[in-house]
């Protein structure tokens, strides 16, 4: 008896092996062959985006490979004990991380600048300069508190190409809305890595499978719900918000079936959201009214990513991609999700101000 049961399971689970690798065979899109399938084209364009994408994959292995381990290396976790650009203390895996992005493309050959929030000012790559036609803007590490305890964080991407031969050294071309970009994304190390990505053309997900070192294709052209029954927000602000702000957290916290969900990584949060509808909402206060994140390389390139999946971003008075950025490093108030809920909460901030 035990041994025809034994002899089932193990039949299943030959089954199961087999259409596990079946499949994989079928449907084993890397990152680099998605993007040109998505472009219909080898031309020098599309081996470009390619190639970019490629390099920021190669930096999310990295990262990934170092937050695995971080908890075993010396030196890994903890603060530096600078503060950044933004007056934030800097934790070592921000640098490690906006090094790591660094290094890979000062071997792309395609990107002249990168811009970071842990940069005051662009860095160069003045090797790359006289043909690397594209610019990386970056968050290496995004939900930077939840390093040292182990929880999710992760790094934003967009690029936009370099318009002019920015002779100054002040890179004000990237002072343009966020239709410039040509393409953003994020990564989520998680309990997986997980890398989303735009080219205009839909958003698609991949899953690093460690055995292999690759990205995978795991969810093409994915849609964001219409309306969701999650809202994520730092409550404890809530007393350092105006009334309209607070009036919209009440409305979520009253009407019924909403659920509340944080967790300290926009990236972390965002996922969720992409995947069960619903809005994130980091809203200005009293004492910054801008806000905490930033728009060239945290607010534009979700929106972008946000809209791509059929869903808005919004200030909560107007779209996220239309904003021009004063500085680099500015900040925007964020509302983004589903369409009825980004709605809602911008005709509630429309009532308050009326
Ligand atoms: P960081 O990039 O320095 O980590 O800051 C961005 C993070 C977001 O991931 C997160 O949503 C937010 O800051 C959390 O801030 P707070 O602790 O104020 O809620
Ligand atoms: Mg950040």
């Amino acid at each position: 008896m035990a041994d025809s049961v034994d002899a089932g399971v193990a039949s299943a689970v030959g089954r199961y092996v087999v259409t596990q690798e079946r499949s994989l065979d079928r449907d084993c899109t890397t990152l680099g062959r998605h993007v040109l399938q998505q472009l219909q084209s080898f031309g020098s364009d599309a081996q470009d985006l390619s190639a970019l994408m490629n390099r920021i994959a190669l930096a999310g292995k990295l990262i990934a490979r170092h937050l695995n381990r971080s908890g075993l290396v010396d030196d890994a976790l903890g603060f530096t004990g600078a503060t950044n650009v933004q007056g934030e203390a800097v934790k070592k895996m921000d640098i490690y991380a906006n090094d790591v992005f660094i290094s890979v493309f000062k071997q792309s050959g395609l990107v002249c600048r990168l811009a970071s929030e842990e940069m005051e000012r662009p860095y160069y790559i003045p090797e790359n300069c006289p043909i690397g036609r594209y610019t990386l803007l970056y968050d290496p590490i995004d939900g930077s508190s939840n390093i040292d305890i182990d929880l999710n964080v992760g790094s934003i991407f967009a690029i936009r190409q370099q318009e002019g031969n920015d002779e100054t050294g002040e890179a004000v071309d990237l002072l343009q809305a966020g239709h410039k970009q040509l393409a953003a994304g994020y990564i989520l190390y998680g309990p997986s890595t997980v890398l989303v990505y735009s080219i205009g053309r839909g958003v698609h997900a991949f899953t690093l499978d460690p055995s292999l070192g690759e990205f995978i294709l795991s969810h093409e052209n994915l849609k964001i719900p219409s309306s969701g029954k999650l809202y994520s927000v730092n409550e404890g602000n809530f007393g350092q918000w105006e009334p309209a702000m607070q009036a919209c957290v009440q409305y979520f916290r009253e009407t019924g079936g909403y659920s509340s969900r944080y967790s300290g990584a926009l990236v972390a949060d965002l996922h969720r959201i992409l995947f069960q509808g619903g809005v994130f909402l980091y809203p200005g206060t009293q004492a910054k009214p801008q806000g905490k994140l930033r728009l060239l390389y945290e607010a534009a390139p979700l929106a972008f990513l946000m809209e791509q999946a059929g869903g808005l971003a919004s200030d909560g008075r107007q779209p996220i991609m239309d904003i021009v950025p004063e500085k680099i490093h500015a900040r925007s108030p964020l509302v983004i999700g589903s369409s009825e809920e980004v709605r809602r909460v911008e005709s509630l901030l429309q009532r308050g101000s009326d």
